[in-house]
């Protein structure tokens, strides 16, 4: 239940701009050079009927530029033949096999899965499992599962060559490029992550192959010392799979790697404009209540994190309660500094409560009120970026530092469309957002939070911004906001300018700071910094 939000400051939510309104009539769907449509176009969406897949027959694309699919006739894999002998046999007919044979609880998933992968017997293991199904869960949500939603989960995995019929391109750095496919292909892939069939994606050394991509197949789910997190991540993981194969949703969903070009970045120095608007509350979370504008993933450079491991924090959480998130991992390579990952159209189907060590599943959740575009995409954005890992607290204001959080802030932000439109067309959703980079990575809120207003504005976007319960965090925002552009505007480049100053102060200082960023900003122009040791050209004391 949504509680009426009082406790904000600033341009009111409902003037942001958000989509669908403020969205360009989209273009027919069809593949281009820089875009791969994996279904039959034209395309009309139909709440019944999911999409046809393109081509009609399965085209394999076993190559350096695709993703190496689990059933590709060239996919072969050592099986224990007559009288022990080793064969090659192919490993999708071991899958096969495998995940038509019946699968009365964990165990035998356990041997199921280790069929196909024999190469890990006795390195995988699968504790976690084995932990939801004999200690947590009920006798009757055990039986449910692997007696109707397993068979149905198995099914949808081994239609993967009827379903996914073109070569999957992978997204690899340096290049802008987009992927459309169904909810029904996303959730066919997902149900091979479950059984852990892609092959090439287990290896971890330097030398392998996807050596600089998230892993995809979800045995490291399963394994462990059982924890309750990763109880409840499977709990989100099965209630993906209990909703999809009980009614297939028919939508699309885009991912796009989006790659700025180094010139093509604001010249920060320069930049005069003072900064958007901005709407910002202490309460409020980025996917309850940013509807309609786009959504920040506290990203990793390996999409999803520790979704598939035991990280447990904003991005992980988003990957768990919209999991078609997750199929990102499996053709999307690390993304590099100039680089950000938008996801148009991935529907939410878990609630949740708590957060890190607190995290536990809700219960399902209905989606079903979001609009939809006319690809078939629920209007819901999420743009991925990785912030840096702050090891020394002084060091994330000098300037190059600083620059690289805009520069990457600005990759997530930025329309790549818009931006050969002329200005004074463009209407572009605001950024919902809040305290990224500054949780397992260690950022300084009010550093960051300016950064992004910098950005967002520089890619003419407003800003929303959650603090995530932090009342002093939403007014200090709200009042160097007002002073930034209504007291004392400042340019962007006179605001850069001040944080490297203020970056001189810590360093000088080499104590914790007396004064926070916004307050050091406020007191360089009213004079009070006068007769202190705090400015980088006063004398040293
Ligand atoms: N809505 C608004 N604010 C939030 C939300 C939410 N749903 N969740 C958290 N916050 P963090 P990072 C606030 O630590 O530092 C993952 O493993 C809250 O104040 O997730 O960029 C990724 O895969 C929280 O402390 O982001 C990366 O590896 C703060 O946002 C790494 O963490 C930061 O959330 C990224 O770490």
């Amino acid at each position: 239940q949504r509680k009426a939000n009082s406790d904000w400051k600033g341009k009111p939510l409902n003037r942001l701009n958000k989509i669908p309104d403020c969205m360009e009539k989209l273009p027919a769907l069809h593949s281009t050079e820089n875009h791969t449509v994996l279904i039959k176009v034209p395309y009309k969406y139909d709440p019944k009927t999911p999409p046809m897949p393109h081509p009609a027959q399965y085209k394999d694309g076993w190559n350096n530029d695709h993703v190496k699919m689990p059933c590709s006739p060239q996919n072969e894999y050592p099986f224990q033949g007559k009288n022990n002998k080793q064969i090659l046999r192919k490993r999708w007919e071991i899958i096969e096999e495998a995940l038509l044979s019946k699968i009365p609880g964990p165990y035998e998933l356990e041997d199921i899965i280790l069929k196909y992968n024999s190469r890990y017997f006795g390195k995988w293991n699968f504790e976690t499992l084995k932990c939801l199904f004999t200690e947590d869960l009920t006798q009757s949500e055990r039986n449910h599962f692997f007696g109707e939603v397993l068979p149905k989960i198995a099914k949808l995995a081994l239609n993967l060559p009827h379903l996914c019929t073109q070569p999957i391109p992978l997204l690899k750095k340096g290049k802008t490029r987009s992927i459309t496919l169904s909810q029904q292909q996303i959730a066919c892939l997902l149900a091979n992550a479950f059984f852990c069939t892609y092959p090439r994606r287990n290896a971890k050394g330097k030398s392998s192959e996807f050596f600089n991509y998230p892993s995809i197949n979800f045995n490291s789910l399963y394994d462990g010392m059982p924890n309750c997190v990763k109880l409840e991540k499977l709990k989100c993981i099965i209630q993906y799979f209990s909703r999809v194969t009980k009614n297939m949703p028919t939508g699309l969903v885009t991912f796009t790697r989006q790659h700025v070009g180094l010139i093509d970045f604001p010249k920060w120095d320069n930049l005069d404009t003072t900064l958007r608007d901005l709407h910002v509350s202490a309460e409020g979370t980025i996917e309850d209540d940013g509807e309609g504008l786009l959504q920040v993933d506290f990203a990793n450079k390996y999409l999803g994190g520790g979704v598939l491991t035991h990280g447990c924090v904003q991005e992980e959480i988003r990957f768990l309660i919209c999991p078609e998130m997750i199929i990102s991992r499996l053709f999307t390579e690390g993304l590099e500094k100039n680089e950000s990952f938008v996801m148009k159209g991935c529907e939410r189907f878990s609630s949740y409560d708590g957060y890190a060590r607190t995290f536990e599943w809700k219960g399902d959740y209905d989606d079903s009120k979001t609009p939809r575009d006319d690809w078939g995409r629920l209007c819901t954005h999420v743009t991925a970026i990785d912030a840096l890992v702050i090891h020394h607290y002084d060091r994330q204001f000098k300037g190059d530092i600083v620059k690289r959080e805009l520069n990457k802030a600005y990759c997530g932000f930025v329309s790549l469309r818009g931006t050969k439109n002329p200005p004074h067309e463009i209407n572009l959703s605001a950024v919902c957002t809040g305290n990224w980079g500054c949780g397992a990575f260690g950022g300084d809120k009010r550093l960051k939070a300016l950064i992004q207003l910098m950005a967002a504005t520089a890619a003419k976007r407003d800003v929303c911004y959650y603090t995530f319960d932090d009342e002093r965090l939403k007014n200090d925002i709200y009042n160097i906001h007002q002073y930034l552009t209504v007291t004392n505007p400042l340019g962007i480049d006179t605001i850069l300018s001040l944080i490297e100053r203020y970056e001189g102060v810590l360093r000088k200082s080499r104590r914790k700071p007396n004064m926070n960023l916004f307050e050091y900003i406020v007191k360089v122009f009213d004079g009070s910094l006068e007769n202190t040791d705090s400015e980088p050209d006063s004398p040293a004391i």
